[in-house]
């Protein structure tokens, strides 16, 4: 079984209530899943996966957390391309950069990772984002058997 890890940040709860969505669409799969907050995630770990995912918000002017600056340059440091990888965010297309912080790990993992998929939701998930979680998890599976 391969070896997953869903590693989020979120401050008002979107971005937990994302990751929830999108572990329970990867339950199920055939993978050993383990869920993590940016916080309990020791980045010495990134290579005990076969895949990780990413789930954060975005801060500023389309930045990405602080919390998530360690996994973000640990992820680019390693480089392992054999490591699937896919991110998912919340943001407000109030802001001029819906979702900055997806589009600049997208970038990252697509550079340093085998990204295979990104999902942006707007603010709270809502029930029709389900599909799209068993869209993604249907797409990083997929990558994993390839
Ligand atoms: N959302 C965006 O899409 N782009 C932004 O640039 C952006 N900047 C923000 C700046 C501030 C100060 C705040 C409070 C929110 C901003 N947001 C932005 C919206 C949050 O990313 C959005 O509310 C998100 O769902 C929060 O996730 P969380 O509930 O997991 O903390």
């Amino acid at each position: 079984r391969y070896r997953v890890a869903i590693i989020y940040a979120s401050v008002t709860g979107n971005t937990e209530e994302l990751a929830e969505m999108v572990r329970n669409c990867l339950k199920n799969y055939r993978i050993y899943l383990e869920v993590y907050t940016s916080k309990s995630f020791s980045v010495k770990k990134i290579n005990h996966f076969d895949a990780i995912v990413v789930g954060t918000y975005t801060w500023g002017n389309g930045e990405i957390p602080e919390e998530l600056n360690d996994l973000f340059n640990a992820i680019a440091y390693e480089g392992n391309k054999n490591i699937v990888t896919g991110v998912f965010g919340t943001g407000d297309s109030f802001y001029p950069h819906f979702c900055g912080a997806v589009d600049k790990f997208r970038d990252m993992l697509f550079q340093y990772t085998d990204l295979a998929v990104t999902l942006k939701v707007e603010l709270r998930p809502q029930i029709q984002d389900k599909k799209r979680c068993r869209k993604f998890a249907d797409l990083l599976y997929k990558r994993l058997l390839s």
